[in-house]
């Protein structure tokens, strides 16, 4: 019976969060705003799952589970039809799995329509609407987007994202980002010794495999020069020697204070390495804290800064920490006050403000 295997994680509880983790990726997959929400339980839920060791046997055991039981509460009189049941935070979709070994809700979802369209959300540049599209146009196979059916057509980079499909959705070693990392850092030094070059994302979290590499350059201006320039020039020379190899999206501007590039790089000297996401940023000296802290994420923690900023009052964003941000009530996303910056130039500092206690990047999950 699921409930006492013993998984190939040695987590009593794997076969639970296997089923959770399909039912979150359809939900996904549809993409539409109300399954975003729901995406986000199910990732906290998986989350707390991972910390749960002793096997969940009982109704009572999985409203235990963070995020569980917590919504439960006030869902408990609403009907639960097994088709229906799909919110992580339902205790019931738990025991279905305990009991059944299954989840019918993922049947329900898992349509050949869906399906069909989440291989299309594998190609680099295209998310749910355009996948949607592709498939209303009457494609159903990445040969039929290539071929441009049903008069559909691609852009360069969904081009370069089918062309290294396989690649560029499998995770790299830890150790590959590593050599990667140390190939493309010298090169930018020798351009500027001044520079400050960061590798961010998972990598800087310590995770043992990375979806990408992140890469955030700044110069400290105070001998009255800047990094302005510098992604034209270090692009350039990262061409040349073959570590990049395709670019997926330029910068507005490479000679922009801040500016954002997203391409693929290789290991030039091994002839069967794979082609590998990379993402370079350049931000101001300034706010290379707040910056820092947002492309350390993950995604969720950074979430619960903002919104701990929020609940104080401040704002946060990758450029710094704000008092006295003032937003339309009906527009939340527009500020009729940008506020005054109270830190940015370290994570510490932003910490300190936000009263949470430092937490060095391993520790920073939502
Ligand atoms: N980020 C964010 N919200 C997003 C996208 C990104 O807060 N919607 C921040 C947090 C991420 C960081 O930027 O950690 C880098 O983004 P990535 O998409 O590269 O994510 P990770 O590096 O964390 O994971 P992966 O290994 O999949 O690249
Ligand atoms: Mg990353
Ligand atoms: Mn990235």
């Amino acid at each position: 019976t699921p409930a006492n295997a013993v998984s190939s994680t040695g987590n009593p509880n794997q076969y639970i969060m296997d089923k959770l983790q399909e039912l979150m990726e359809l939900h996904e997959a549809k993409g539409a705003d109300g399954d975003q929400w729901r995406v986000m339980t199910y990732k906290k839920v998986l989350r707390a799952l991972k910390n749960v060791h002793r096997p969940i046997k009982t109704y009572e055991d999985a409203m235990k589970v963070p995020y569980v039981a917590e919504k439960t509460a006030k869902k408990a009189s609403l009907s639960r039809s097994y088709l229906w049941r799909s919110n992580a935070e339902d205790p019931g979709q738990i025991m279905e799995i305990v009991n059944t070994g299954d989840l019918q809700r993922i049947k329900y979802e898992n349509t050949p329509e869906l399906r069909t369209r989440k291989v299309f959300q594998g190609v680099y540049g295209v998310g749910p609407m355009i996948a949607q599209k592709f498939y209303n146009a009457g494609c159903r196979t990445l040969l039929d987007l290539v071929e441009g059916k049903g008069g559909i057509v691609l852009t360069e980079a969904q081009k370069v994202g089918i062309q290294f499909y396989d690649d560029i959705n499998s995770r790299m070693p830890r150790e590959e980002a590593q050599a990667l990392f140390d190939l493309i850092k010298p090169v930018a030094l020798k351009i500027d010794p001044k520079l400050e070059v960061h590798i961010m994302g998972s990598f800087r979290r310590g995770k043992a495999t990375c979806g990408d590499i992140d890469i955030m350059i700044t110069r400290d201006p105070a001998d009255g020069k800047d990094h302005r320039g510098i992604l034209h020039h270090l692009l350039k020379a990262l061409h040349k020697k073959g570590i990049i190899t395709e670019d997926l999206a330029l910068p507005e501007n490479p000679f922009d204070e801040e500016a954002i590039y997203r391409g693929l790089c290789r290991l030039p000297d091994r002839p069967d390495s794979k082609r590998r996401r990379i993402d370079f940023l350049t931000i101001p000296w300034k706010c290379r804290g707040a910056a820092l802290l947002y492309y350390t994420g993950d995604d969720i923690f950074n979430r619960k800064m903002r919104y701990k900023a929020n609940k104080m009052g401040y704002s946060l964003n990758q450029k710094g920490l704000y008092a006295g941000v003032v937003r339309n009530p009906s527009k939340w996303s527009e500020k009729t006050n940008t506020g005054n910056v109270i830190a940015c130039e370290t994570e510490e500092e932003i910490f300190a403000k936000l009263e949470i206690p430092f937490l060095p990047p391993c520790d920073r999950m939502g």
